[in-house]
């Protein structure tokens, strides 16, 4: 079997138990085939040229993980992937800070990945790319003679292309990307809003009767919907075995008979907070025999603290916690509780398996796989009820049993509130049935295998 070569911005903790159905996934991959997984170390280089790499063996897999000086990490990461690209694919064109620099310092980091995996790679390696810090990378290894298998996978969003076209280097990061044989979208209707801005930008012509390939004047390539799973069954296991904590123990005591809401998101923008608690706000004010019979608790660990717009909805969404509990609370009853950290995996299993509710509320995301991990972690004699988003990627696979909202609209969100927490056994099992159905037809695992067979599939000739 061919070797995998693996490059992703972060790469898990080499050595450690890797958190994360995809971490868990490309390493089974990566076991079974052998191989390198590349990306950024976590570490600054300061001033200084990044030092080479370092390479740490844990059996058959290389991690190979470089160094990025402070410029390479405000102008490639803070910069041009996180203040430009990641508000851009969630359709936050107000949110988008383009500058010229951050844009040649993104390319310019490509280039040191590029440079950097060269000696690494041999001549049967299949590479997979992940992700929106690394667009141009299959480009600047084919300018580099790299003739292998380039997959790539987008986790995030890609937007219609009235939005992607606002983007000043739009064009040129289009073309960069027609130098991957295979790109992987999270849905059909990502799929299509990146075909669409192939058309519109004259980059790439289907080729007819050959669903998903792609043609330009040099090269052939394919593009398809590959929605990521969760490792279904090992999270539903881990749910099943109860964690111990004592902490969790008293709170399940402390609650008795109220239904518990959850909510599980990075603290950030595209994750509709805001008009979610709006929404429980007004769910809390209108359906007032609710009132001490629910509790939500909301776990939002901080992320991306180099990024002014996270700071500023770290406070409004504080202040909104705190409006919530000063307003609704009373001695006996805590109808929020609001916490900015991570969570162990057993313990957010617990905690998921405990809820009557998720609020999966995204204005847009990618996949979302918080709402997966709540669905698998539920007891599907007694499971609770998910209410998602109709912009959030998992929308296109669990809407048979979830309740969809519109994120925009506080009104519904209440609505979808008192239904769920009113819901009747019958109901909600019928509903968890149907989407464990789907999570089980498609894990991480065969996430994993099905991009990789396609991406092993025959090239086909360019003609004329
Ligand atoms: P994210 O934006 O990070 O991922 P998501 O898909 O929800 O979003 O994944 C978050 C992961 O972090 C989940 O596994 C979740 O359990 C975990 N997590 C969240 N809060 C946590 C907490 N407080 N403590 C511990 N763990 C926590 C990007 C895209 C998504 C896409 C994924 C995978 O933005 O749309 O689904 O990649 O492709």
């Amino acid at each position: 079997m061919t070797r995998l070569v693996v490059v992703s911005n972060r790469v898990p903790d080499p050595g450690r138990p890797p958190t994360g159905g995809l971490a868990v996934a490309v390493q089974a991959a990566l076991r079974d085939r052998g191989g390198i997984w590349m990306g950024w170390s976590g570490r600054s280089s300061g001033d200084d040229e990044p030092p080479p790499m370092i390479h740490r063996k844990d059996g058959n897999i290389t991690y190979a993980l470089t160094d990025l000086s402070d410029r390479d990490l405000a102008e490639y990461y803070n910069g041009f992937a996180n203040s430009v690209l990641w508000p851009l694919c969630h359709y936050r064109t107000d949110l988008t800070d383009f500058a010229r620099r951050e844009a040649q310092g993104y390319f310019r980091v490509n280039r040191l990945f590029a440079d950097r995996l060269l000696p690494l790679i041999r001549e049967d390696d299949v590479i997979w790319v992940h992700d929106y810090h690394l667009l141009p990378l299959a480009d600047e290894l084919r300018r580099r003679g790299v003739a292998n298998r380039i997959g790539f996978f987008m986790h995030i969003p890609w937007p219609a292309p009235d939005i992607y076209l606002t983007l000043p280097p739009g064009t040129r990061l289009l073309q960069a990307m027609t130098a991957f044989d295979l790109l992987g979208f999270q849905t059909e209707n990502d799929a299509a809003n990146f075909r669409q801005c192939l058309e519109r930008g004259g980059l790439a012509a289907p080729v007819p009767g050959e669903e998903g390939l792609f043609q330009t004047p040099e090269r052939r390539f394919r593009l398809g919907a590959f929605p990521i799973g969760i490792d279904t069954a090992g999270f539903a296991r881990t749910a099943r075995n109860a964690s111990r904590s004592a902490a969790l123990r008293n709170f399940r005591t402390h609650l008795g008979a109220q239904k518990l809401l959850v909510g599980v998101d990075r603290l950030d923008y595209s994750k509709g907070l805001i008009q979610r608690l709006n929404g429980y706000r007004r769910f809390l004010e209108t359906e007032t025999e609710w009132s001490g019979r629910v509790s939500y608790l909301q776990i939002t660990p901080r992320t991306r603290s180099g990024v002014a717009e996270y700071e500023a909805l770290q406070r409004e969404v504080a202040e909104l916690a705190g409006q919530i509990a000063g307003a609704f609370g009373r001695l006996d009853w805590v109808p929020f509780r609001y916490f900015n950290r991570a969570f162990s995996r057993q313990m957010l299993a617990s905690i998921y398996r405990m809820a009557s509710v998720a609020l999966v509320t995204p204005l847009r995301d990618g996949m979302n796989l918080v709402a997966k991990e709540f669905v698998a972690a539920q007891d599907p004699d007694d499971p609770g009820v998910l209410i998602l988003s109709q912009f959030a990627g998992a929308a296109s696979e669990l809407a048979s049993g979830a309740l969809l909202v519109n994120p925009y609209d506080e009104e519904a969100i209440a609505q979808a509130i008192s239904r769920a927490v009113a819901m009747q056994p019958h109901e909600r099992r019928q509903r968890h049935d149907a989407m464990m159905a789907v999570l089980r037809g498609n894990d991480v695992f065969t996430w994993c295998s099905s991009f990789l067979d396609r991406l092993a599939a025959p090239r086909a000739a360019v003609t004329a």
